[in-house]
């Protein structure tokens, strides 16, 4: 199998710390994002998307983080999917949320303006965008903070699964905004939780450089 990603990539990482965490003989390809290996002929011609990640297995191919998360839980028979109908769908609902909800209010208004996204919009655009999501996202991180993470280590229970790989690297983009999550202690604590993981380090490290060399562009201004 190969992994066409960024490490960069908001949605690979949480493929790339799945895949490490469970060893799997999975070719990771970089797609150089920043350089717009994405928009080169080859890899259009393999994802017309010209979006990562992307997995090969023999003849099959496949996009879409969630999708890709399935696929190899379902492969290695991890237990980040649960098999039992009622837990597999808490696990789905998770997951939609993340990708719906939470990726429009936080993801789009609050964290990615901070590095232009979306490229080219008009400032006053970009402005009202920020402010809304300023005004809109607590509503989100309540849930997830109150409800989904409230009395649990993890999103679904006490077990990591497929919604925590996904969920933590969107939440972890409000440092691209320095996001305040004081007021959200569950929160917090399972982002601790999960760096403490053994791989968590190396999947994250081009993010936080980001993040870093952001952090100083802003002190410098
Ligand atoms: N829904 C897709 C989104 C993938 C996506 O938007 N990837 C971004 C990086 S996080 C990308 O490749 N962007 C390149 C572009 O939009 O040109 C997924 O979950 O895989």
């Amino acid at each position: 199998m190969k992994l066409y990603c960024d490490p960069i990539s908001t949605t690979s990482r949480p493929v790339l710390l799945f895949i490490a965490e469970h060893e799997l003989p999975v070719e990771i390809v970089h797609v150089d994002l920043m350089a717009g290996g994405h928009l080169e002929p080859d890899y259009l011609a393999l994802n017309p998307n010209g979006i990562v990640p992307f997995l090969v297995d023999g003849d099959f191919k496949l996009g879409e983080s969630a999708a890709i998360l399935k696929y190899l839980a379902r492969k290695a028979g991890s237990g980040a999917y649960p098999t039992d109908l009622q837990g597999r769908a808490r696990v789905d609902e998770a997951i939609s949320w993340f990708s719906t909800q939470f990726h429009a209010y936080f993801c789009l208004m609050v964290c990615y303006p901070n590095i232009g996204v979306p490229h080219g919009a008009p400032p006053e655009l970009t402005q009202a965008l920020m402010a809304y999501g300023a005004d809109h996202a607590p509503r989100w991180l309540k849930v997830l903070d109150q409800h989904m993470l409230a009395g649990r280590d993890y999103l679904c229970g006490s077990e990591i699964t497929l919604a925590d790989y996904l969920g933590v690297s969107y939440v972890l983009l409000g440092e691209l905004a320095a996001y305040d999550f004081a007021p959200y202690p569950n929160i917090q604590a399972w982002l601790a939780r999960m760096q403490a993981r053994p791989h968590f380090a190396p999947v994250f490290e081009r993010f936080f450089g980001l993040v870093a060399y952001l952090r100083g562009q802003q002190a410098a201004a």
